[in-house]
């Protein structure tokens, strides 16, 4: 079997990746041209014999078409490219459509035009509910495959645009064209600027700093005077020591400095999520699909459940809120019911929120201890 894979160098690509290479798929990336390396999340594939790496962007038809033409063996396409970030794409609409809308259409319209019998997924988002959600019997909000959208960010509307052409190219080319409408998912390959990985790697850099200080000298305290925007370290004024000008230096660290903390988001774990894409395009006709976990946390939920992990109590001394991270539109509540997926694929998440915290945490925690080595 043969896949190609957009996006191969986010989150979810390298994680796909994996997954396919591991049922001993051959697997083709499409990478585009950037000024530095971005093949962190995929390093550990370069040199495997059946993982290809070729360049294009899916805004080039013209790459497009010549990839296409040199794998017309290709059984799966996986569309994961997208400028991904909600809040970017009010800044940058234009390319945000470009890529995450327009892209979406110059995919699939290069399979039908070379004549190619392969199955297709695209990477759609509960972003594009927005605003909206449904009411069940319990009075309980939740969005699942019959939810309209409401979109409230450029991005949505793109991702909206993409899910209706994937749809339509399902209908009128009988093309095996799914959708996986996928509420959000992190992991220790999170991007840095998504909330999650921005609060466990921001835990994991201060953990790594206040080891250094407590190493360097005894005696100290600890202030985290909620009015300035950095945590500080000050010298018991009764301990004396010769270190205290060094210590001064460095005795300052950035508070971690967000926006909403209110929003609800319905968090699992992308590994589990890869498996459900496969899924799809291991059925005989194709659907559209929300896969989540059931649960919502709002981000002050996040926070204390990661700080949590690393023993701290009171996090709100370590947040600084920040109007420069809040969107124009936000979206309130996410809370996603993935009954089809369950009856029809048998997939069902096997990680927790919890669990996911935990991971997150924890990997970031390994990677500074590693630094400090
Ligand atoms: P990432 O932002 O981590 O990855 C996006 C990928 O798209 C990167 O490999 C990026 O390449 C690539 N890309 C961007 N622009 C282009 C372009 N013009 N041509 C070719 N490739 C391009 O996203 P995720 O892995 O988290 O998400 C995968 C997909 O799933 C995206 O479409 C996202 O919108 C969607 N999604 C994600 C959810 C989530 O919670 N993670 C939830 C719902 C949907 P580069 O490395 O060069 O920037
Ligand atoms: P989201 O994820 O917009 O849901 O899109 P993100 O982690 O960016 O935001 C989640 C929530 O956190 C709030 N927030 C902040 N967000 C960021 N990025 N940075 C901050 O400092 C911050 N402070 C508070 C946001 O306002 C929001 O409410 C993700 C992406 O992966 C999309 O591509 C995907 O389609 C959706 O998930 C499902």
């Amino acid at each position: 079997m043969k896949a190609i894979i957009t996006g191969i160098t986010g989150q979810d690509g390298s994680h796909l990746a994996d997954l396919l290479l591991g049922k001993n798929y051959e697997v083709v990336g499409i990478t585009r041209r950037c000024s530095v390396d971005n093949t962190q999340r995929i390093k550990h594939l370069i040199g495997n014999p059946k993982f290809k790496l070729v360049s294009g962007d899916i805004t080039d038809v013209h790459s497009l078409l010549t990839i296409f033409q040199n794998n017309e063996d290709v059984d799966e396409v996986y569309n994961l490219a997208a400028q991904s970030h909600v809040a970017v794409s009010f800044k940058q609409p234009g390319l945000t459509w470009d890529i995450t809308g327009k892209g979406c259409l110059n995919v699939l319209q290069t399979i039908v035009n070379l004549g190619l019998y392969c199955k297709f997924y695209q990477a759609s988002s509960s972003e594009m509910f927005g605003d909206s959600y449904d009411v069940d019997t319990h009075g309980d909000k939740y969005q699942d495959e019959n939810t309209k959208f409401l979109p409230q960010s450029p991005y949505a509307i793109a991702k909206c645009a993409a899910h209706y052409i994937t749809r339509l190219f399902r209908e009128s080319h009988g093309m095996h064209a799914n959708t996986g409408i996928l509420f959000n998912h992190e992991g220790e390959r999170r991007g840095e600027n998504f909330v999650t990985r921005k609060i466990t790697k921001w835990i994991g850099e201060f953990v790594r700093w206040k080891k250094e200080q407590e190493a360097s000298e005894t005696g100290l305290e600890w202030n985290y005077n909620t009015t300035e925007d950095m945590i500080s370290v000050v010298r018991d004024p009764n301990f004396d020591s010769p270190f205290s000008l060094v210590l001064a230096k460095g005795a300052k660290f950035p508070k971690l400095r967000l926006g909403n903390l209110e929003a609800f988001r319905d968090w699992g774990y992308a590994v589990d999520y890869v498996e459900a894409m496969w899924l799809m395009l291991q059925q005989d006709d194709p659907d559209d699909y929300v896969i989540c976990t059931g649960t919502t946390h709002t981000i002050r939920d996040f926070l204390a459940a990661a700080f949590n992990v690393v023993g701290i109590e009171y996090w709100e001394n370590f947040i600084v809120i920040d109007p420069e991270f809040y969107r124009p539109c936000e979206v309130d509540f996410l809370r996603g019911d993935s009954l089809r997926a369950k009856e029809k694929l048998g997939w069902t998440p096997t990680h927790s929120f919890e669990d996911l915290v935990k991971i997150m945490v924890e990997t970031d925690l390994d990677a500074t201890i590693q630094n400090i080595s």
